[in-house]
């Protein structure tokens, strides 16, 4: 632990900024409104005082009946960029409505949501497109937001409407697939009020954990995508709780502005209270160990998924994941003191410079108002010998049951880091790197001439053809056998799966040994860790009509590569009213845009476009 961290620690040094305003770390953002949350949205008739009803929350594409709120909830976005110091550094980044993290999306569940983002980039000639990370946009695929995938990159200078139900109850998150936008900021909470299985007493909001990037985007894209001695690996600078921590300046030699009492978020408790915390990671990398000092937490979903209620003293999220956690307020002495939040990035899968995330926990007013720096107890976390994989599935159970079905489609998949004939380096998943054309996207060729136009190897496609039950056996183990002297281990890679909650059969060291956990009721969510040097087996069903990317989840390994797309029940995918005008909205100012302009694609698209060597 570097001696600033310690001082922070100890109370040496100052927790809190006074060298910096609100205004400069985070821009328009006030997290503290997002810090008590109601227990859902007014602007719907209740029925037995729920907007909802008696609907029980049951996940599961098919079956389930979405509440029908007659609601529409609508937001703007502007994209632009903004120059802010989130942690006392100043960096260049890009903003929703000129904060960081972005606004907070609320809805009811059932709603629907309705957000127009405006792209203001034209300054810096990029364009966007924004995803709603865990919904499953049953026939509404357009709506996902992966440029080159479902849609046009939105154009500088215009304008797409997303409108999507809010399918799902629980936390989640949104953020740019264009290429590492979202590394330079453009990420924000989403809320769904639906039907809890745990009662609570306060909802503290979102609590979002993020690897720190001082560099843009594009610059470490461009390091990581690099050959010879250009190539350079990505470390982070910093860890984030809720866009918040403090940085040591005295790391900085380029002169950039710094100040090193940024501040750190801060939580009011109350004695003797349940408190709900949404735990999400929104980095660009790293694996978050997320701990509360002297508090146990009692997880209650994971991702969109309620589970049967457990008790930890950790939990392990990947790039992605989310976990809804209670944690009971303390009472007697114990609810006088001042406690710490830390998140820690993995130093075994990811390559912080600095992993540790503070955030101060209170009970006391008058100790919230002073600042009080926490003396609290680190809980037993041993940061250096954490695997690089989820909670043991056995913990995980879902609470709405769904047995694994006999799977009528086994797909293997060998994931390979290596390096292509020029140096550059390349995911490879069985021996076919992943890249779309944002001219292109893959849906406009769906459905047409029996998907001849779907010919492109680089486009990854896998066609679940009529079958009902896809599961996908992840082998990672392999570093590029020719050439051990390159990238000469494997990594963590959380596996992000578009339109789905998949159902985990396994995973672990090694090879899969066919063993199913639970199989009576596997765990379900849509990002699942792929440990290295080792499996993940995952399936779904295949009811959702679409094109759905899968694929890493770091921000660097999707560039370079690591995506594939399923199409799923393609001879469907013309019923669905509007996709093509939503196509059209967005390739037609793209088309005439990107025309007149170069664009610069330095990576696959979920990522940029660089002209291959
Ligand atoms: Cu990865």
């Amino acid at each position: 632990m570097s001696a600033f961290i310690v001082k922070l620690l100890t109370g040496a040094l100052p927790l809190f900024g006074s060298g910096l305003s609100n205004k400069q770390t985070n821009g328009n953002l006030d997290s503290s409104s997002w810090q008590n949350l109601p227990k859902f949205l007014p602007g719907s008739p209740l029925t037995h005082g729920y907007p909802w009803g008696l609907l029980q929350y049951n996940p599961d594409i098919v079956n389930e009946t979405l509440p029908n709120t007659g609601v529409t909830r609508r937001y703007y976005f502007e994209v632009a960029p903004g120059k802010l110091s989130p942690d006392g550094y100043e960096k260049e980044m890009l903003l929703f409505n000129g904060q960081y993290p972005g606004p907070l999306i609320e809805a009811n569940w059932g709603d629907w949501v309705e957000v127009t983002v405006r792209n203001s980039l034209e300054s810096i000639k990029e364009g966007t497109a924004v995803h709603w990370h865990g919904l499953r946009q049953y026939a509404t695929q357009f709506a996902d937001g992966v440029p080159g995938v479902v849609q046009c990159p939105i154009a500088p200078g215009s304008n797409y409407t997303y409108r999507f139900r809010a399918d799902h109850v629980g936390s989640s998150w949104y953020h740019s697939h264009y290429s590492a936008q979202l590394s330079s900021g453009l990420v924000g909470p989403m809320v769904f009020y639906g039907p809890r299985s745990v009662p609570y007493d306060i909802d503290l909001g979102p609590v979002l954990l993020s690897d720190m990037f001082h560099l843009y985007y594009e610059t470490v894209v461009a390091g990581v995508m690099a050959n010879g001695t250009d190539f350079k690996l990505a470390f982070s600078d910093n860890n984030m709780i809720n866009g918040k921590m403090n940085y040591d300046c005295s790391l900085v030699t380029d002169g950039t502005p710094c100040v090193s009492n940024a501040g750190v978020s801060k939580f009011k408790f109350e004695r003797g209270k349940d408190h709900l915390l949404r735990v999400v990671n929104t980095g660009s990398s790293g694996l978050q160990f997320f701990t509360i000092d002297e508090h146990e937490m009692t997880v209650i979903s994971n991702d969109f998924i309620p589970i049967n209620p457990y008790k930890t003293n950790s939990l392990t999220l990947g790039v992605g994941q989310r976990s809804d956690v209670i944690v009971r307020g303390k009472t007697g002495v114990d609810a006088h003191q001042a406690y710490w939040i830390r998140s820690n990035l993995s130093v075994n899968c990811h390559l912080p410079r600095q992993p540790h995330g503070l955030a101060a926990i209170y009970y006391d007013k008058a100790d919230f108002a002073a600042n009080k720096t926490p003396k609290s107890k680190p809980q037993p976390l041993i940061n250096a010998n954490m695997p690089c994989q989820n909670a043991p599935l056995n913990l995980t159970i879902p609470i709405t049951r769904i047995p694994a079905p006999p799977a009528d489609k086994v797909v293997t998949i060998q994931v390979i880091d290596t390096h292509n004939a020029t140096g550059h380096p390349e995911y490879l998943l069985n021996n076919q790197t992943g890249r779309v054309n944002y001219n292109k996207p893959i849906l406009r060729f769906a459905n047409q001439d029996n998907f001849s136009g779907l010919s492109n190897p680089e486009w990854n496609i896998l066609n679940t053809g009529d079958s009902n039950v896809v599961r996908l056996v992840w082998e990672n183990r392999k570093v590029d056998p020719s050439d051990p002297n390159f990238f000469n281990r494997t990594f963590a890679h959380p596996i992000h799966l578009h339109g789905h909650d998949y159902q985990v059969l396994s995973y672990g060291p090694g090879e899969w040994d066919g063993t199913i956990i639970n199989e009576a009721n596997p765990m379900r969510r849509d990002t699942t860790i792929l440990p290295p040097n080792g499996h993940l087996v995952m399936q779904f069903t295949t009811d959702n009509p679409g094109i759905w990317p899968i694929h890493c989840h770091v921000a660097w390994h999707v560039s370079a590569g690591f995506l594939m797309n399923v199409l799923e029940r393609p001879q469907e995918l013309d019923k669905q009213q509007n996709f093509k005008k939503a196509l059209s909205q967005t390739c037609h100012a793209w088309d005439t845009w990107s025309k007149q302009n170069v664009v610069a694609q330095i990576d696959s698209g979920l990522r940029m476009n660089m002209e291959r060597d």
